[in-house]
């Protein structure tokens, strides 16, 4: 299956030796991108497998569960799944006996069947049944790539396309850019981003942002500020003390990158953002700042103890996701609040002050329904303040 590339065997995946592919990488043999990803399936089953078999399987089920519902247009169970994978998460002990599950909150009838069957036979049939899907197999690889959604991906595979060298060869299918600079760095952004490197392109960014604005703020967001020690990204929030100036410096900070040539795609989205159409009653998924979508790329020497690089790669560098945000300064609080993620913490954070406080609160905004006002922070201590809670680290909102 490996050495064809076929994946028309996927079942019997399970009982697959992956030696062949760890002796490859040792003695420096090329292992082409596809089949690098759909080994990653492969140890993902194998990861399955085996903590099944050890009782720690449960977050791992409900994430596949959660997935394949989403490659589904089916977000109720999907969201249902990703926060019992989240409750999971959270416990400080293994779950071994249903019993103890009985008081946790968000895991509904499916959710307990799954963790019923698991807990009694080692595995899910019906988890298994999805890791050896063929379809769940192809959409998982195609929208591993930059730029392709599960719509896209479902596009693709409707056409009867199964690989990337379909997708590549097909004359009708026009990738944007996005897609292009995907599947380009393919190799280099599907694998994680360690914190070394997160401080790497911190240092880059900061250079770049004090030397076209000396009182600029910079902070580090998303998943290395909840403390993970990996990524699939770098997300930074820029702001200027004055308001206003903020957006000229996203596009200097551009124009700088690009300049010292490490700039190796750029999607710039200039802000929509209205004072005056909030608050928004409509949960959007992204916010209205001017932002930036790049790959930089990063030599192996700005990294402290050097990139963590495959014996055969002697390019010195590689490439890398790096996310940008540029809100005006009173809106900071807000949008370092919403970066800081992670998502299920944000949509349940969202959630409360809405069911519970009778809020909105968004990347923008706060604001108070039964009072019918803007409440202003120029913290976060000053958001969780105002939903009277009590303040949480960004290392324990990783749930
Ligand atoms: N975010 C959000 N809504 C979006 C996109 C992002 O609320 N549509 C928030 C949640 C996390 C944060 O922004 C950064 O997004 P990611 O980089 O996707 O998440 P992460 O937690 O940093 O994960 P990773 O470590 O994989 O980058
Ligand atoms: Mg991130």
């Amino acid at each position: 299956w490996l050495k064809g590339g076929s994946v028309k065997n996927l079942p019997v995946m399970h009982v697959l030796d992956i030696s062949w592919f760890t002796d490859s990488m040792r003695e420096g043999k090329p292992v082409a991108v596809e089949t690098r990803h759909l080994i990653q399936v492969c140890i993902c089953f194998l990861n399955y497998s085996f903590t099944c078999t050890s009782g720690f399987s449960l977050q791992d089920a409900f994430e596949v569960l959660a997935e394949s519902h989403e490659f589904n247009d089916m977000e109720g169970p999907c969201l249902a799944f990703r926060r019992a994978a989240s409750v999971l998460k959270s416990l400080p002990w293994t779950v071994q006996n249903l019993r103890v599950t009985e008081d946790l909150p968000c895991l509904g009838e499916h959710s307990m069947c799954v963790i019923e069957e698991i807990l009694q036979h080692g595995r899910s049939f019906e988890v298994e049944k999805i890791l050896s899907d063929e379809r769940y197999q192809i959409l998982k690889l195609f929208t591993s790539v930059f730029g392709v959604g599960p719509k896209t991906a479902e596009k693709w595979y409707r056409r009867g396309l199964r690989s990337f060298s379909d997708v590549l060869a097909e004359p009708s299918i026009h990738l944007n850019r996005m897609q292009q600079s995907g599947f380009l760095h393919y190799g280099d952004i599907s694998r994680a981003v360690s914190k070394a490197e997160a401080q790497a392109l911190g240092n880059i960014i900061d250079e770049a942002v004090h030397a076209i604005t000396p009182d600029a703020i910079l902070t580090l967001t998303g998943g290395f500020r909840r403390g993970k020690d990996f990524g699939h990204d770098v997300d930074f929030i820029v702001t200027t003390p004055q308001l206003g100036k903020e957006e000229r410096l996203l596009t200097s900070v551009i124009d700088r990158l690009k300049h010292q040539g490490i700039l190796l795609y750029c999607e710039y989205q200039a802000s929509t953002f209205d004072e005056s159409k909030l608050p928004s009653h409509r949960f959007e998924a992204m916010d209205h700042f001017a932002k930036c979508f790049l790959i930089l790329r990063l030599e192996d020497s700005q990294v402290d103890g050097g990139l963590q690089t495959a014996e055969e790669d002697r390019r010195g560098w590689r490439a890398v996701r790096v996310d940008l945000v540029s809100p005006p300064v009173d809106r900071y609080a807000f949008t370092l609040l919403g970066w800081s993620g992670s998502r299920q913490f944000e949509r349940d954070l969202r959630r409360f002050a809405r069911m519970e406080r009778r809020m909105l609160l968004d990347n923008h905004a706060l604001y108070d329904k039964t009072k019918k006002e803007f409440l202003a922070a120029t913290t976060e201590k000053d958001i969780f303040a105002h939903l009277g809670l009590e303040y949480i680290e960004p290392w324990q909102r990783n749930a």
